[in-house]
């Protein structure tokens, strides 16, 4: 079936020129030979969790293969390289003039180079001592635990994301809020039910032996792009892509890889996606239920498998037979014809890979999301064999170590005894805050105290005005940072906002590790800084900050801290305290980088307490729109009603913006909005047109119309900045926002 839509942007493929332009210019810049020497080096990619990278060398993935490193690893890599900001910077400049920066002229000032505080009455943040720092951070850590509270970002190693639970916890408090909170908390939570592991079942290398991959809300020519090698492997030697996305995303139609130059010039890409299909953002359970109900009709399931090693499989039957095909088809707006063709493809191959994103996991019913493809895998025996499984395509590059190592509020129990062991005394019991009950809980000034290990808390919450408010609540605000962000100038505290510049992963003056997306364990080299010549900076490795800080505040109590500036302690505690991390004791030694234990299923005898994998009804979601008058529009009033869903583009990561233009999608600046052009037409709109996009807690003007190949009813806009416009619904179930299906009203702002 062919039934590929035509897409609308500048490129007729993903990868490609754009890609090849990039690194061109980038290696052959000033740094350029940095640049090499760093892609070189023996660490992690700093990007995303694909994980290239590591003691092979810089080009090599987990497969061992060659020539893997992408241009986002350059971008990220360019970025980190950049010169330290002036040792005058921050007094000639007024945190006013601060604020008018956008996100990428913010990451443009350069890296930071030394401790900076912003004290209460001050418009100026002004250079402080490290000696200094920790004196204020002993302070500001001695208040009741319920009042301190942590913040991380996936870059920094698992030696310092361990340290800083450590630290945590030590002190009595479980407020280890994460980025991952609002990324793939909904995987992590929905896989641990079904199968009793959180994270990915498949490897790379079993990834190469799937015949089916079904890719669900994921943008993987752009935020995951050496993925796409394996997707065109795979069709080259037979397979078949499924594509399940309200968006055509070119490269998901079509990619040129620069690892296959030949056949990206000779053919201008190859072919990605054998099915593709469009639905409604937020009812992908509906989508799955369908693809049960179809298996079940044709005969496709695996009764025998379900027996043997699910729990509850009938209820799953009894619920996908007895839901009409009309309820099915309404909901998620794909026909019973295109939902029985794909699940015919599922059904009849042998080994099937279901990976999924963002699109999956950001809804206010993310986990049910994930239940139903967890579901869907089950009742075609694909999970627990070589070649198939449930795969979430993990977003930062050590996100996924973050959570291994302890950094979330919902600890392992296995965790919390070695740790209660380690620390001498019964670890704390009070539920933590994650990510949004963190703000809340600042809104209304629970908390005094807030160390930020890396991101952005401020521009990576919906409602940005809420996290400004909430951030003013808090009396002392830590961001260690490499690069100055929108949180650093807009997310300031009641008292003092420190900003604290260390050592990035291709710096550290030791060896630290990584986990990516694959559970493979990767080890990263010493390395320099290029701005420690200077002796106008000063830097510091993250790990030296947080002992320092428990130095302080514990003596030796109950473990020597200092010690623990080593990060080969570090390791050894990991290896005795986190279960399947038992090799990392011994890699000072043996050097051997390695798949976390017990992760990767190959048989179908999953983690749970008696083998099986559990499943679960998923209720479908009941996706209402909300009328005019929530937007304080009148009902005469022109425009129209869309479900925007907020994303990232190629040349960004996350809320820190590389370049503006997204030539992809055909959006030449970051003040765009991406409509079906029939939506366009209905609304009276013209193509370039001018609008005010107005959510349910703020608007922006001036946004221009470009037209492009998404689902009626349905827009695109960028990420961070369309987190002005709404407060988002939340999973109940793993806290993520629904930043995916954010209903918005389309006005003129003016006559083209
Ligand atoms: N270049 C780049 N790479 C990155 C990042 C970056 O910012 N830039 N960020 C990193 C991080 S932290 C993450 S989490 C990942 C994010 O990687 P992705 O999840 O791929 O990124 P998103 O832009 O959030 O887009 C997700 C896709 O979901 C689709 N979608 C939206 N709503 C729905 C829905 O209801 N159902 C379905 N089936 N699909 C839907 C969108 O059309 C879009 O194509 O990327 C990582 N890599
Ligand atoms: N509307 C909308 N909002 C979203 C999303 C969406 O799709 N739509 N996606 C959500 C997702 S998936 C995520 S993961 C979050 C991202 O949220 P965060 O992870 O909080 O944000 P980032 O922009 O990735 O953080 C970037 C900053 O990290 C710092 N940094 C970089 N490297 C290092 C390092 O080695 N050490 C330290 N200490 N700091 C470092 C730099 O200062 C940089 O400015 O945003 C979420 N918000
Ligand atoms: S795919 Fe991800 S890990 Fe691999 S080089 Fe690109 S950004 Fe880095
Ligand atoms: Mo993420």
């Amino acid at each position: 079936m062919d039934n590929l839509p035509q897409g609308k942007s500048s490129s007729s493929a993903g990868g490609g020129l754009p890609v090849i332009q990039y690194w061109i210019e980038e290696t052959l810049s000033a740094q350029g030979l940095k640049l090499w020497q760093t892609l070189n080096h023996k660490s992690a990619c700093l990007s995303c969790a694909w994980g290239t990278g590591g003691q092979k060398g810089g080009f090599v993935n987990e497969a061992g293969e060659y020539l893997q490193r992408c241009a986002k690893s350059v971008e990220a890599i360019a970025a980190e390289l950049q010169p330290g900001i002036k040792p005058d910077f921050f007094q000639e400049n007024h945190i006013n003039e601060l604020q008018q920066l956008s996100s990428q002229e913010c990451d443009r000032l350069g890296r930071l180079s030394y401790p900076v505080i912003l004290k209460a009455g001050s418009n100026y943040y002004q250079r402080i001592s490290w000696e200094e720092v920790y004196q204020i951070a002993t302070q500001a850590f001695k208040v009741p635990p319920a009042r301190i509270a942590s913040y991380s970002s996936g870059r920094s190693s698992n030696e310092a994301a361990y340290l800083l639970q450590l630290l945590m916890r030590s002190l009595g408090s479980n407020n280890l809020a994460d980025c991952s909170d609002l990324c793939h908390a909904p995987s992590t939570v929905g896989l641990k039910k079904v199968f009793g592991s959180g994270t990915s079942m498949v490897s790379l290398e079993n990834l190469k032996h799937s015949d089916c991959v079904v890719l669900i809300g994921s943008n993987a020519p752009a935020n995951h792009p050496r993925l796409m090698n394996e997707l065109i492997k795979l069709r080259e030697r037979g397979g078949k892509v499924i594509i399940i996305n309200p968006q055509i995303e070119v490269g998901l139609v079509k990619f040129a890889s620069p690892a296959f130059p030949i056949k990206s010039l000779l053919t201008g890409g190859s072919d990605i996606s054998s099915l593709y299909l469009q639905p409604i953002p937020g009812s992908d359970v509906a989508l799955f239920v369908g693809l049960q109900k179809s298996l079940i009709e044709q005969k496709l399931l695996k009764l025998e498998y379900l027996k043997c090693y699910t729990k509850d499989w009938e209820k799953i039957v009894d619920y996908a037979k007895n839901i009409s095909w009309n309820k099915i088809t309404n909901i998620c707006g794909v026909s019973q014809e295109e939902i029985t063709a794909t699940a015919y493809q599922i059904g009849t191959s042998e080994r099937v890979v279901f990976a999924w994103a963002m699109g999956i996991t950001q809804h206010d019913n993310g986990v049910d999301n994930v239940l139903s493809i967890a579901n869907t895998a089950l009742i075609t025996g694909n999970a627990g064999k070589v070649g198939s499984g449930t795969m979430p395509i993990r977003g930062h590059s050590n996100v996924q170590g973050f959570g291994s190592m302890g950094v979330t509020v919902n600890l392992r129990s296995e965790i919390k005894q070695a740790l209660s062991q380690l620390l001498g005394k019964p670890l704390d019991e009070t539920p933590g805050y994650h990510t949004r009950n963190l703000i809340t809980a600042a809104e209304v000034g629970k908390i005094d105290t807030l160390f930020c290990l890396g991101g952005n808390l401020y521009a990576a919450n919906p409602d940005l005005q809420q996290a400004k408010q909430a951030l003013s609540q808090i009396e002392t605000i830590f961001y260690v940072a490499t690069k100055p962000n929108l949180g650093h100038f807009h997310g300031l505290a009641k008292q003092q906002t420190l900003i604290l510049p260390v050592l990035n992963r291709f710096e550290n003056p030791y060896k630290t590790t990584t986990e990516s997306g694959n559970n493979f364990v990767r080890l990263n080299d010493e390395g320099k800084s290029h701005l420690q010549s200077l002796n106008t900076t000063d830097l510091i490795p993250e790990i030296e900050l947080i002992t320092e800080i428990a130095q302080r505040l514990h003596g030796e109590i109950p473990i020597n801290w200092r010690k623990l500036q080593n990060p080969v302690y570090v390791r050894e505690l990991i290896a005795k305290t986190i279960p399947g991390y038992q090799k990392i004791g011994t890699i000072d030694q043996t050097k051997q980088e390695f798949i976390i234990e017990g992760r990767i299923l190959d048989e179908p005898k999953f983690p749970t307490s008696d083998g099986k994998a559990q499943m679960f009804v998923t209720p479908l979601p009941q996706l209402s729109i909300p009328p005019k008058s929530e937007f304080g529009i009148r009902e005469s009033q022109p425009g129209i009603l869309l479900i925007l869903g907020t994303g990232r583009s190629y040349g960004q990561h996350n809320t820190v913006v590389y370049r503006s233009e997204d030539k992809y999608r055909g959006m030449p600046h970051r003040h765009c909005i991406l409509m079906n052009p029939l939506d366009v037409k209905k609304a009276e709109f013209q193509e370039h047109q001018r609008v005010t996009v107005k959510g349910n807690q703020g608007q922006l003007d001036n946004i221009e119309i470009i037209c492009g190949a998404i689902l009626e009813g349905v827009a695109f806009m960028f990420y961070p900045e369309a987190n002005v416009l709404f407060k988002a619904k939340i999973d109940p179930q793993s806290g993520t926002p629904a930043y995916k299906r954010v209903p918005v009203y389309i006005l003129a702002t003016n006559k083209p």
